[in-house]
């Protein structure tokens, strides 16, 4: 800037981003001014992920409560970009008002219900974000309840680990969750009845992920795991009396069982999201024996700087164990993203 002239210099490049500052030109699902604001790309679309959502309620909510809403999914967006290191958040929510559960409100992204059934917890479908919009109504969706956003202040710790399985294809971490006992059913036991020995030990190793790992009752913002999370697990198993030798999480059976050697969130962000493909698997329990659908869906692609490495495709980056197995997450970054969020209701 030279003498008090425009803070914006008027070069063709600056006047037409300037124009076009909420348009995504590069499809990543990033506008431009958000790009801009946190140091990506506009013109690059495999540097961040924006996930753009339409939030749905089934009763016409107030105001009071619609800017909540949009304050929860700002402070998520935060946690997104912190758990990705910078490759994702929240970049646009529209909340949508419905008078009962019409067909806007079934096919939208995140369905906020005005009634918590007895028992009911929040969820979400496991890459429910990129399946195509028509089949949200059959249940592709995040299922929050207007109690999620009460006194507690839980929400956006309960929207990022919601989408964490929505988006990024996370699958739940609790210590004790064993996938095929407890697909129906609440996980048992409960921290509180694990052997002394056992909570102490994951006291002493701060054992909390995103996704699970201790008590399954307090949300966290925290990092998504690493291997090095995966490793003091299969410690742990080891304290744990037979009966509940259950600590195999479902992220773990999840990632193994598709083919990735190794179980953890980094791991599976980093598999998913440079192959750009995901195979989803439906399990449709009615009737008993529930019938399982297998069908692919394509996810953006990204291309990942760790540690000073490239990744742009795991399946053929041979180094990619080495440099995954080694992955410090970052503790932020800080960038404040949820800033930049656009809420439009
Ligand atoms: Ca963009
Ligand atoms: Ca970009
Ligand atoms: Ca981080
Ligand atoms: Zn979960």
């Amino acid at each position: 800037m030279i003498d008090g002239s425009s803070p914006w210099p008027e070069s063709h490049h600056c006047v037409r981003l300037r124009v076009d500052a909420w348009e995504d030109s590069d499809g990543d699902g990033v506008f431009n001014i958000q790009e801009l604001m946190i140091g990506k790309n506009p013109a690059n679309p495999r540097d961040v992920l924006g996930i753009r959502l339409v939030v749905a309620t089934d009763w016409i909510a107030s105001d009071d409560f619609v800017n909540k809403v949009a304050n929860a999914f700002r402070k998520a967006s935060n946690a997104i970009y912190d758990y990705t290191d910078g490759y994702a958040f929240i970049s646009e929510i529209k909340i949508m008002r419905c008078d009962g559960q019409t067909s806007e409100f079934l096919s939208a992204h995140v369905r906020i219900y005005e009634d918590k059934p007895f028992g009911a917890r929040e969820a979400a479908l496991v890459a429910g974000y990129w399946v195509p919009a028509e089949w949200r109504s059959s249940g592709w969706c995040v299922y929050l309840y207007k109690d999620t956003f009460g006194i507690f202040g839980q929400a956006p710790a309960v929207i990022a680990h919601e989408l964490g399985h929505y988006v990024f294809c996370f699958y739940d971490e609790y210590e004790y969750l064993f996938w095929f006992d407890t697909r129906y059913e609440e996980p048992v036991p409960i921290y509180a009845e694990l052997p002394d020995s056992v909570q102490l030990a994951m006291e002493t190793l701060g054992y909390t992920s995103l996704m699970g790992f201790g008590c399954y009752v307090m949300p966290h913002y925290d990092e998504i795991s690493t291997y090095e999370h995966y490793m003091m697990l299969t410690q742990l198993q080891y304290l744990l009396p037979t009966a509940i030798f259950n600590n195999i999480t479902a992220q773990w059976y999840e990632a193994i069982w598709r083919g990735y050697r190794y179980g953890f969130c980094w791991y599976t962000l980093v598999a998913v999201f440079t192959d750009g493909q995901f195979e989803c698997i439906v399990y449709d329990p009615e009737p008993p024996p529930y019938d399982v659908y297998h069908f692919f869906v394509d996810v953006h692609s990204l291309i990942f700087y760790l540690d000073g490495y490239v990744i742009s495709d795991v399946a053929n980056s041979p180094n990619v164990d080495s440099i995954l197995l080694a992955y410090e997450p970052l503790g932020g970054p800080y960038t404040s993203v949820g800033l930049y969020l656009r809420a439009i209701y």
